[in-house]
């Protein structure tokens, strides 16, 4: 595959992997801003970044089970109404690295800055799905269409050279209240090739991997979409599934993602003077559940203090769909003393009462997806 025309980065970036692009901003960049700035923003590619020079004949190709196909131009994604949805994006192998500390995982080794928010602009799937007569909230058509899958125009090596693709239940992608976005703008400019210029998809609330770049076409099936990343990856395992016993038809593409919470203002570990110490990061929960509390411990789990939760300054943070952005994360802070060597913790509980597993090992999974177990973070007090 051809890498030579991969576009400018950020220096900062922390690099997992050059080819494919695989990178994350450092954690004290990341919580510094409730929206994230989009060269910062960690970038997950699965192959080259595909070239579009000619944006008047890129189309997507709309392909349904009943009626003619239709070919959809930016011109007729820019006629529909235009949403800004602020969402989070996050990568499921966000906090691998911790998870294969416990036993050995396969994939990118992330830190805990596989995960952006940012202002999507762009037409919602529903308004394009009316276009060729599936009306809002269908939940199957006649002739039995339950999905709608997502194709890129990269090329990846998992899928033998073919494109990247996900689907989503038709049912989400009707919804106009799912916000599921074909996206041209991100924090209010074009989309970055990076992050799929010209088109990509949105899913609010659902892992990063259905979020398709460089969308081509757009496909209404009877079944889930049988792409790699759809049926041999990002599936959640029992600790007890390794390499050599695992059957992949047994569970389900993961979607939504858990509650989770990261402390971003301290590196592990982290040398510090005793004294008045600022922790914050970011919480955040999937399918648009807020987050309800943040506790923050600086004895290892043993006591609990509640942090403060912000989104947009100056306005409260209530969990309520109504006055925060459903689909954002929130940042928290709380200020302690800290006066002698310590493990400070973080864990957060969304708007269902869900909470993160205190402990990685327990939700260990041979792809090391999902970790959300309380983070942790020692700190070392001298003089
Ligand atoms: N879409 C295409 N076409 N190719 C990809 O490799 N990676 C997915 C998703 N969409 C991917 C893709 C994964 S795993 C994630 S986490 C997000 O894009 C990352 O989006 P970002 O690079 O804009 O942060
Ligand atoms: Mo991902």
């Amino acid at each position: 595959s051809d890498y030579s025309q991969e576009p400018p980065r950020h220096p900062s970036l922390l690099i997992n992997s050059k080819v494919p692009f695989n990178a994350e901003p450092p954690r004290s960049a990341l919580a510094s801003s409730y929206v994230t700035p989009v060269d910062l923003f960690y970038k997950r590619n699965h192959g080259p970044i595909p070239v579009v020079d000619d944006i008047e004949r890129y189309c997507v190709d709309i392909c349904s089970l009943i009626g003619t196909p239709k070919k959809l131009y930016m011109r007729d994604v820019r006629m529909l109404p235009k949403y800004n949805v602020t969402a989070t994006l996050q990568c499921a192998g966000n906090r691998r690295t911790a998870m294969s500390k416990t036993r050995k995982v396969r994939g990118v080794g992330w830190d805990v800055s596989a995960i952006g928010n940012a202002v999507w602009g762009g037409a919602k799937l529903a308004d394009v799905l009316e276009l060729i007569g599936i009306p809002k909230l269908t939940c199957s058509t006649q002739s039995g269409g339950k999905h709608v899958e997502f194709v890129s125009i990269d090329k990846c090596k998992e899928e033998n050279g073919g494109p990247y693709k996900a689907s989503i239940r038709l049912s989400q992608a009707t919804n106009p209240e799912a916000d599921v976005l074909l996206a041209y703008e991100m924090n209010g400019k074009p989309l970055n090739r990076d992050h799929g210029y010209p088109l990509r998809v949105i899913v609010p609330g659902v892992i990063g991997a259905r979020s398709v770049k460089w969308l081509d076409s757009i496909n209404i099936i009877a079944e889930e979409c049988q792409g790699f990343f759809m049926q041999k990856d990002y599936k959640m395992f029992p600790p007890s599934v390794d390499w050599d016993n695992i059957n992949w038809s047994t569970r389900r593409p993961q979607m939504d993602f858990p509650v989770q919470s990261v402390i971003c203002s301290l590196e592990d570990v982290q040398s510090i003077k005793p004294g008045k110490v600022t922790i914050s990061g970011y919480a955040v929960s999937g399918g648009g559940r807020g987050i309800e509390r943040v506790d923050v411990s600086i004895d290892g789990g043993k006591t609990w203090l509640e942090a403060s939760r912000s989104q947009k300054t100056g306005v409260p943070y209530i969990a309520d769909h109504v006055s925060s952005d459903k689909w954002a994360w929130v940042l928290f802070e709380v200020t302690v003393d800290i006066p002698y060597s310590t493990e400070i913790v973080a864990k957060a509980v969304d708007s269902a009462a869900n909470v993160q597993p205190e402990n990685v090992q327990d939700i260990w999974n041979l792809r090391g997806i999902l970790n959300t177990s309380w983070h942790r973070v020692q700190v070392r007090v001298g003089q």
